[in-house]
């Protein structure tokens, strides 16, 4: 009964991978003989395991809470499921955390890493050759290790070289590094793939686009770092699904693919048109946190506020590689993507909730 073991399942990507792959128009674990999908998640604070409670029941989906730190356990998970394929999307994720502590970064995106590897190696060697040659290493990683841009800059592909800026991309680029090391010196059938900032639904309102959605129904400041001109390159988030489907069955071994949205935008732009969609959707006349005659738009809660430290300017992504080489391309457009997000996070106010009211961890510790 082979599987493919998902790592963070329960954060924003892994979650909305995994929702896809087991949905009724992917043929994804059909294509590749898995007969489920095992979900292993530490649920820090940013796993939430609401994100997958409709696949509950679901025999093709399964759940083990423990920590890419714990090799034997993995090891041993391994074997038993026989898992064929690695999908690991657990890190720490959220740049201002790592400027605050770098620590956990380092703990789990690089040893994190490391022992996912060591315990992937000992499976892969334990195969005969036919399995070897289908087993898959698929190591999810970000546009933030290339460093930044200016406005004239061509944009990011797979040959530019890496120049982490923050403690986050540091061990991101440290994590890149280890799986192309275990290509390279073990032979090991690993596939690394590079993205641009994604947005969809069951995103941590820590991250811009959640944030400013969250804080504009409840009436509050819509903070912008700095000038607001810094630059980013958005991706939906299924369009990343698709692309990690697609490296993991037509990617080369050893090979990276960078994948973004061909949507840049600077961050001020992006909370106007969020604000924008807000006013349509949800306007202010109509919404009870915002004080009656306070604000007349959305748009007047922005508030300039002191930059980030080192904070990178622009990220942009060319994904002609992985379009000519795996056939993927993205399907969202900006103005489709962000709509289809808004109106998720307008439908789904009691999942908005129970994160801001700290439901969602109380219940996670069996404290509710
Ligand atoms: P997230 O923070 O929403 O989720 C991370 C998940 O990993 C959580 O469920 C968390 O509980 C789990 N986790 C953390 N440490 C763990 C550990 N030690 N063991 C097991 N599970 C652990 O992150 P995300 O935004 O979904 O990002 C997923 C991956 O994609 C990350 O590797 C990130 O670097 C990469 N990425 C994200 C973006 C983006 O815009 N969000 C862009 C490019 C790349
Ligand atoms: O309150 C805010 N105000 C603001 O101006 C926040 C939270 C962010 N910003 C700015 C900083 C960035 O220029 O918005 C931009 C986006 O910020 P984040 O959502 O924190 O994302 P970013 O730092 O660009 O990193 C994201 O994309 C790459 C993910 O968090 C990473 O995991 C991924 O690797």
């Amino acid at each position: 009964m082979p599987s493919i073991l998902v790592t963070g399942g329960c954060g924003f990507i892994g979650s909305n991978f995994i929702r896809l792959a087991l949905s009724e128009d992917c043929s994804f674990l059909k294509d590749n003989g898995f007969d489920k999908i095992i979900n292993l998640d530490a649920l820090t604070y940013a796993g939430n395991p609401a994100n997958l409670s409709d696949l509950e029941g679901d025999s093709r989906y399964q759940f083990v809470h423990a920590n890419i730190l714990d090799q034997a356990l993995i090891e041993e998970l391994l074997q038993d499921e026989d898992v064929m394929a690695l999908a690991h999307f657990a890190a720490e994720s959220h740049v201002d955390r790592s400027i605050d502590g770098p620590e956990p970064f380092i703990e789990t995106n690089v040893t994190g890493t490391l022992r996912l590897l060591e315990a992937a190696k000992k499976r892969w060697l334990s195969l005969n050759e036919e399995k070897q040659a289908v087993f898959r290493f698929l190591h999810v990683s970000t546009d933030e290790v290339y460093g930044s841009l200016s406005k004239e800059d061509p944009a990011f592909c797979e040959t530019t070289p890496y120049a982490p800026n923050s403690p986050y991309s540091a061990s991101k680029a440290s994590s890149d590094f280890l799986v192309r090391a275990y290509h390279h010196t073990y032979g090991m059938p690993v596939v690394t793939t590079n993205c641009s900032n994604n947005y969809g639904p069951y995103q941590f309102p820590e991250k811009l686009i959640p944030l400013v959605i969250l804080n504009a129904l409840d009436g509050k400041a819509l903070p912008i770092y700095g000038d607001g001109k810094n630059i980013r390159d958005w991706l939906f988030v299924e369009d990343h699904a698709w692309g990690i489907m697609d490296a993991l069955q037509k990617g080369a071994l050893g090979e990276t693919y960078c994948i973004g949205g061909r949507s840049e935008m600077e961050n001020i732009q992006i909370v106007k048109r969020i604000c924008a969609l807000l006013d349509e959707l949800a306007p202010i006349s109509e919404n009870p946190n915002v004080e009656s005659g306070k604000i007349a738009k959305y748009e007047d809660l922005i508030k300039y506020v002191k930059d980030r430290p080192g904070h990178d300017r622009r990220y942009a992504i060319n994904c002609d590689y992985i379009e000519e080489k795996c056939g993927w391309s993205p399907r969202e457009t900006f103005d489709t993507g962000i709509k289809k997000t808004v109106e998720w996070y307008l439908a789904n106010k009691q999942w908005c909730k129970d994160i801001t009211d700290g439901n969602y961890a109380r219940e996670r510790l069996g404290n509710s």
